[in-house]
């Protein structure tokens, strides 16, 4: 067993995130050791993240998220570089390129910030963000993002289960469905200005309610044991792991329960392309191209072509029981 210590680090290694990244495989080295002196791992993000925040945010936020608890989720992920799950990203409010969100973002004001819940639920209104992760455990989770463009990455993100968050707001019956919305704000975001743009904004997406419920839907407010960098989806957006990564929506305003399935942007823009679902299967392909394998963005920059297989429902099997007597062809 190879222990690196942090002693065996050149100096010129240690940029906030190799240090991270060198403290999870020291941690998973020597998790027996930390196991055998009785320590709880803890997410590793305040030792290597102390006064690594962003300029940018709250500093009751950032300390809520350096303190996550880590768990088990993708342990034996190999992580994708923090440059790059920052810098290549589809953020459509901020332009179209995968490089227009790091440069654009900046305008976005994060803080204060508020999320309307309403709908299909006996509780509903506005609240602050901070009233919102009021006693709200945040725990880390290492998830694979598959985009439905075929590349993909793994990304330690922050956050908590959406579950938690609608069982405060106590769904009625009749709540099927789960709407979300991301703000629509001209002046702050330069890709709806643009003239060019066939989104009708806001972006809009929705899952169905068993699927919001699920253990593994994830409420995200940071990564790498920061804040959500604008880019990313600042102050809060959605994860959810099996499906292509259009359905996590980024800067969400409101969720709303509804007894109808809702109209999403991409459908709308594309039904025959992108479906409601949008469940990550490699035997089902985009009309313009494969969905079998994917680009693994991982060690090595945007430049290392990581050809990988596409595994069903992104490999995570646990959700397939939501989908049973469905023609996920059919479902797409
Ligand atoms: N509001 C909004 N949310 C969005 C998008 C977007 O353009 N606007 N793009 C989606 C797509 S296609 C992907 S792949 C992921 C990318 O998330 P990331 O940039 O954090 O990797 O965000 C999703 N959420
Ligand atoms: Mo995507």
């Amino acid at each position: 067993m190879l222990i690196k210590s942090a002693a065996d680090i050149k100096s010129s290694e240690i940029t906030s995130h190799s240090a991270y990244l060198n403290r999870r495989k020291f941690m998973q080295n020597s998790g027996v050791a930390l196991a055998a002196m009785g320590l709880a791992s803890t997410a590793g993000a305040l030792e290597t993240h102390a006064g690594k925040q962003p300029k940018f945010g709250p500093d009751w936020l950032k300390q809520q998220v350096a303190g996550a608890t880590e768990t088990h989720f993708g342990k034996d992920e190999k992580l994708t570089p923090y440059r790059d799950v920052t810098s290549y990203n589809n953020f459509y409010e901020f332009g179209t390129g995968k490089d227009d969100p790091a440069r654009n973002a900046g305008s976005l004001i994060t803080d204060p910030w508020s999320v309307t819940i309403e709908g299909e639920c006996e509780k509903q209104g506005t609240f602050n963000l901070e009233d919102i992760l009021k006693s709200m455990p945040l725990e880390e989770r290492i998830y694979r993002l598959r985009c439905v463009e075929a590349w993909s990455m793994v990304i330690p993100w922050i956050g908590f289960p959406l579950a938690e968050l609608l069982k405060r707001f106590k769904p009625l019956s009749t709540a099927k469905y789960v709407e979300f919305t991301t703000l629509e704000a001209p002046k702050q975001m330069i890709g709806q200005r643009s003239r060019f743009s066939t989104i009708d904004w806001p972006y809009v997406e929705a899952l169905r309610i068993d699927e919001a419920m699920n253990p593994l839907t994830l409420m995200a407010v940071g990564l790498y044991g920061e804040i959500l960098p604008k880019q990313n989806g600042a102050p809060i957006r959605l994860v959810v792991p099996w499906k292509y990564g259009f359905k996590s929506i980024k800067s969400i305003v409101r969720i709303r329960l509804t007894a109808k399935k809702p109209k999403t942007t991409w459908e709308q823009l594309a039904a025959n392309e992108y479906g409601f679902y949008a469940n990550v299967n490699p035997k089902v392909d985009h009309p313009r191209w494969t969905q079998a394998s994917e680009r693994r963005i991982t060690t090595g920059g945007l430049f290392s072509r990581n050809r990988i297989e596409t595994q069903m429902f992104n490999g995570y099997p646990e959700v397939s029981s939501l989908y049973t007597n469905m023609d996920l062809r059919k479902n797409y």
